[in-house]
């Protein structure tokens, strides 16, 4: 390794080989902040630099500086003086000045992942908790819920952490501090950013859920975006979780460098074949994880037990319930724990929440499926649809979309910036469903597509946010915009039916 070799046996919290290392932090959002106050706490001398220059960056910017980091805002190009290392935010692209310098200088560029990972021997002096990790394109931030909730049925200590919004390094630094238990295992969310940037990382056991194109911008290509996606599962040391109906992600199994005796473990919608998770009749049934794989298998819970009250489980659910049992089960969890993990479990608001049930039409409010792939897991989970689409497309194409949807389709409502690549896909793959083209993007425009879908409905029908699109052009967020949708559900009238 050129520039600094960190040191990763350092018990009972050292300075883990950073003392006196100069370095420099590129991004001051949530990952850049816990990476410089614990590198700073570690002794480092450091200096973070954004490319950003706003009100956000420099309330932050005061913060840290008041606890002796340094930080450069508005050039994020430059490598400071005397670097020794590069600690990266995940959003950072490869192909960034800042890296092409710091190359230059022959100097590392790691990312907060990486970091974390190194210093998880130190803290304790205990062994460090197993690290059990997820990635995909769609559906990880449940996943790791669901099985953070499974572990802790186990009686187990865990959280979830990474992408999903908590800083590992925080996590792992945090660990054992002021009596707390230490963590025994963590369930952590890596998108393909944080793997690119976490070269030495070795989960105990990984999974990738799905693998489709996006970030595409980021990574340069797909092959590229599913190779860094594919480094979870090297070094696993148990299971290595893919999807049976998705061969790319076994693929990257069969690519991966692994521990001795680490198994390749499916899961599926279907009956499980050996070494699988899969169903069968409305069970969640294990033929991996038993003493016989060619004769046994172990109930694990009824589909009915995810997440209950949130209504029948979507199928993306189902498989995303699958693979986290597949990995809680790969660590030792018993089947009980499965099924209460699963029962414990609740949906985060905006993905397939069910908002409300009026004159015989559900509607469910999936505001973060912001991408093609996403909306259509939404739309694969309900027979007949009313589907309210549209927003920002961020260079997606809906042919795809469209076709496999179309004839669960009894009507839709566009919204947004982008609605017309929408409107001009269904002209060509769903000519006879009706279309409600809404030429407006004010506060009211959601109330407007929520009557319009409720026109189209008939009893039995779902009306379905699943836009497929960002919501920055209408919206502050996805989050503002499936509240806007909730709201509307609940501005309906007795005449709107
Ligand atoms: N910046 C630059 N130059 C650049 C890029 C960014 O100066 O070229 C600066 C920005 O001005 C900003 C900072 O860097 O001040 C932001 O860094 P970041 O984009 O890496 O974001 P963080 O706030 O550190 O949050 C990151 C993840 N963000 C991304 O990967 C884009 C968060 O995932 C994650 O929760 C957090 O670390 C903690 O681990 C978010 C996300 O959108 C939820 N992830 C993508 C996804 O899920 O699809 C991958």
């Amino acid at each position: 390794m050129a520039g600094s070799e960190v040191t990763t046996h350092d018990p009972a919290g050292g300075s883990a080989g950073f003392a006196g290392q100069h370095v420099t932090v590129a991004g001051l959002g949530v990952s850049g902040i816990s990476a410089a106050r614990a590198l700073a706490g570690l002794g480092a001398r450091v200096t973070v630099v954004d490319g950003g220059d706003g009100d956000k960056q420099r309330a932050a910017a005061r913060e840290l500086e008041a606890a002796g980091i340094a930080v450069r805002l508005g050039d994020g190009a430059t490598l400071p003086e005397g670097t020794d290392l590069v600690v990266t935010s995940p959003g950072w692209k490869p192909d960034s000045p800042l890296f092409a310098a710091a190359a230059a200088a022959g100097v590392d560029v790691v990312g907060d992942v990486e970091i974390a990972w190194r210093l998880r021997e130190t803290v304790t002096g205990a062994p460090p908790a197993a690290w059990l990790a997820v990635t995909g394109t769609n559906g990880k931030t449940t996943t790791v819920r669901m099985l953070a909730s499974i572990l802790e049925a186990e009686g187990l200590h865990t959280t979830a952490v990474g992408n999903i919004g908590t800083p590992i390094i925080d996590v792992v630094l945090g660990q054992g501090k002021d009596g707390a238990r230490p963590y025994d295992v963590l369930a952590v969310e890596l998108s393909s950013y944080q793997l690119h940037w976490a070269p030495s990382l070795r989960a105990h056991s990984a999974a990738v859920l799905n693998l489709a194109p996006d970030h595409l911008d980021w990574h340069g290509s797909m092959a590229a975006y599913a190779a860094d996606k594919g480094r979870i599962y090297e070094g696993n040391t148990v299971a290595c979780v893919y999807n049976v109906a998705d061969q790319a992600t076994e693929d990257l199994v069969r690519e991966a460098d692994v521990e001795e005796g680490c198994r390749a473990i499916g899961f599926t919608l279907g009956a499980p074949a050996p070494s699988q998770l899969g169903v069968v009749e409305g069970l969640l049934v294990d033929r991996a994880f038993v003493a016989d794989r060619q004769k046994q298998a172990q109930e694990l819970a009824e589909v009915a037990d995810i997440a209950p009250g949130s209504g029948t489980p979507a199928p993306h659910n189902i498989a995303n319930a699958l693979a986290a049992a597949a990995l809680a089960r790969a660590y030792g969890v018993g089947p009980a724990a499965v099924r209460d993990g699963l029962r414990a479990f609740h949906p985060e608001a905006h993905r397939i929440q069910h908002i409300a049930d009026l004159a015989g039409v559900t509607y469910i409010d999936d505001s973060k499926a912001t991408n093609t792939h996403a909306a259509e897991a939404s739309l694969a989970a309900y027979p007949h649809i009313v589907w309210i689409a549209g927003g920002l497309a961020k260079g997606a194409t809906f042919d795809e979309l469209v076709q496999k949807s179309a004839a669960r389709l009894r009507g839709v409502v566009l919204i947004g910036a982008d609605r017309a690549l929408i409107r001009e896909a269904l002209a060509r793959h769903a000519p006879d469903v009706p279309v409600v083209d809404l030429d407006r993007t004010d506060t009211g425009a959601m109330s407007e597509a929520v009557r319009e879908a409720t026109r189209l409905a008939e009893p039995g029908d779902t009306v379905l946010l699943a836009p497929a699109c960002a919501s920055m052009d209408m919206f502050v967020n996805y989050n503002k915009r499936g509240e806007a949708f909730a709201d509307a559900v609940g501005e309906l009238t007795a005449r709107d039916h």
